[in-house]
């Protein structure tokens, strides 16, 4: 199966990638996470982009703050999907992040989920590799199943 990773701009950001890294463990794809800037260490992250089709990668994930633009640096050395994760690290709310990442010029795409999105972001990852993987499919349908039947526990069990 084909790896997914999960690049943040600073370890500062890892409570916010944690459930994308939880999702993508109950899913058992394979992933790394690494610390990657697109600004304090721009050579390691366009290397690591560009040679990540190559290294069994299918998606990368790019989570950063402030002026957000890992997701758009690594998409610009690659042509595997870039999911971009705003970061809410700045004064700003995390507005700033998102506006960064998904404001890309034409040619160059991010898919750029919500604010802290990262649970989204790994499942976006997911389905983007079911598409050539049924038993992945599967899982992920599995998963559909159980949020509907927890939403709809709920919606039965509700009394005011
Ligand atoms: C961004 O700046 C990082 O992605 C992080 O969200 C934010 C703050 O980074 P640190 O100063 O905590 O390293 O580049």
């Amino acid at each position: 199966m084909k790896k997914v990773a999960i690049i943040m701009g600073s370890d500062s950001d890892l409570p916010v990638l944690k459930p994308a890294v939880k999702m993508l463990a109950e899913l058992e794809i394979p992933f790394v996470v690494r610390v990657m800037s697109a600004h304090r260490t721009p050579a390691e992250a366009a290397d690591f982009a560009r040679n990540a089709r190559a290294e069994g990668y299918g998606v990368i994930i790019a989570a950063a703050g402030k002026a957000a633009h890992l997701a758009g640096a690594l998409a610009a050395q690659t042509i595997l999907p870039v999911i971009g994760v705003p970061v809410k690290s700045s004064t700003l709310d995390g507005l700033d992040a998102l506006l960064s990442t998904v404001q890309m010029p034409g040619g160059i795409p991010v898919a750029t989920v919500a604010i802290d999105g990262a649970q989204n972001a790994a499942l976006l990852a997911a389905q983007m590799l079911a598409l050539s993987d049924g038993e992945l499919a599967d899982k992920l349908l599995a998963h559909r199943q159980k949020q509907h039947d927890s939403v709809a526990a709920k919606d039965a069990k509700i009394d005011i």
